[in-house]
């Protein structure tokens, strides 16, 4: 199991945090997800055999976010 914490550009309310919570919720190996609003974080755990950061990147860019670190 890996952890990756991502700096995520441009949510601001609570619809922008069940965005980025359903679409990278949905990758297969996906086990965790927790938004921070006020920090602009996102902290995501997942099986290194499943998938990997890119995936998870993506699927955050897909929503229309920018991934900063
Ligand atoms: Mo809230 Mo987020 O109205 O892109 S959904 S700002």
């Amino acid at each position: 199991m890996k952890q990756t914490e991502l700096k995520v550009q441009g949510m601001t309310c609570q619809h922008c945090v069940k965005a980025i919570e359903k679409n990278v919720s949905k990758l297969d190996g996906v086990t965790e997800v927790a938004v921070n609003l006020a920090n602009a974080q996102v902290d995501v755990s997942f099986d290194e055999h499943k998938t990997d950061e890119a995936a998870i990147r993506a699927a955050i860019v897909e929503e229309g976010y920018e991934v900063l670190n």
